[in-house]
């Protein structure tokens, strides 16, 4: 059989794993038995009373397939990283706690007016569309999730910045109360992360509302995160409630804590090693193995022009 030979983000779709796997999973909960699914994964149960079920699945964008396989779904809610529900990678029950609805989110900062919008409101001015990203933690492991949300650039369009805005800045809910790791003073909450004007505006930076074919689950961010994949998984903010458009580059969460570990690039590259750890190889969650980690984790082709002429800063860090 003729097969030609692909970009990296051109792989078969046969590659991946195929809609129904994720998409009729409740289906096949229910027929193997699992009638309990509901109790079993409440999660389950809240997505279909969500306001915005009606939205999913949404239609497949087909340049973003990969080679890789879906990371099941059960792998992707149950192995976190949320700090605001905990330091361990468990955190998907204590993050059922976090109120999603309403949830406002607010536009300031260089823009021509600031707003406030309900979430429920802003989803459906968006064109929600699903992509098949790769996902690479700088923790040295990865997955693969069928996302399904909006271009960053949308959000742009719909903000209106100012000419002089150079940065998006991004923060996250403050609820200590529900989300008890943000007692834990010596963290610099609330969780806020940036990226460029440019990057905000490159199609790759996508902001996700769904996954698996449904509202995304509170573990994973919802109801609104962001997905670079080309950057290390710490970039990519969940559960936001404010973007700001400043002239000032934004201080993030993991650099305000260690800003000789963690930079404000964060662009994947094996051969920049984190300084305790090497970022040559990564784990993937999927299937276990240990693979090669491959520059801006294999999306150079849409990104690495992000960075001509930058080689004096740190962007692999
Ligand atoms: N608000 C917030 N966003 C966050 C984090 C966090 O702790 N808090 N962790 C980051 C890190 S390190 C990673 S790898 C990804 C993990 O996303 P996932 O749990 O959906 O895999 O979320 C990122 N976004
Ligand atoms: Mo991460």
């Amino acid at each position: 059989m003729y097969v030609k030979r692909q970009k990296g983000w051109e792989i078969p779709e046969r590659l991946a794993t195929p809609e129904s796997v994720y998409l009729n999973r409740r289906q096949i909960l229910a027929a193997s038995g699992f009638g309990m699914a509901a109790a079993a994964f409440p999660r389950l149960a809240s997505a279909e009373t969500d306001p915005s079920a009606d939205l999913y699945p949404a239609p497949r964008n087909s340049k973003y397939t990969i080679e890789r396989e879906v990371t099941p779904e059960a792998i992707n809610t149950n192995y976190n990283n949320f700090y605001e529900f905990g330091t361990h990678k468990n955190i998907a029950s204590a993050a059922e706690a976090l109120p999603i609805r309403p949830w406002e989110v607010k536009i300031d900062g260089l823009v021509e007016t600031e707003i406030t919008t309900d979430f429920d409101t802003l989803i459906r001015k968006m064109p929600l569309e699903e992509r098949l990203y790769r996902h690479r933690c700088v923790e040295a492991w990865s997955m693969t999730v069928p996302w399904t949300g909006f271009p960053v650039a949308e959000l742009v369009k719909f903000a209106k910045p100012l000419g002089d805005a150079t940065y998006l800045r991004m923060e996250t809910f403050m609820m200590p109360d529900v989300a008890t790791g943000q007692k834990q003073i010596w963290y610099p909450w609330p969780y806020v992360e940036g990226i460029s004007m440019a990057e905000a505006t490159n199609d790759l930076a996508f902001l996700v509302t769904g996954a698996y074919g449904k509202p995304v689950a509170k573990s994973m961010g919802a109801p609104l995160r962001l997905h670079l994949p080309w950057k290390y998984g710490f970039k990519s903010i969940k559960s936001i409630v404010k973007f700001t458009f400043t002239d000032e580059q934004p201080v993030n969460f993991w650099q305000a804590l260690a800003a000789d570990e963690y930079g404000f690039w964060a662009n994947v590259n094996p051969d920049v090693p984190h300084p305790r750890w090497s970022q040559a190889s990564e784990r993937d969650l999927t299937t276990n193995d240990r693979i090669p980690t491959v520059i801006f984790n294999g999306y150079g082709e849409y990104v690495a022009d992000l960075y001509a002429g930058m080689e004096d800063q740190p962007i692999y860090m």
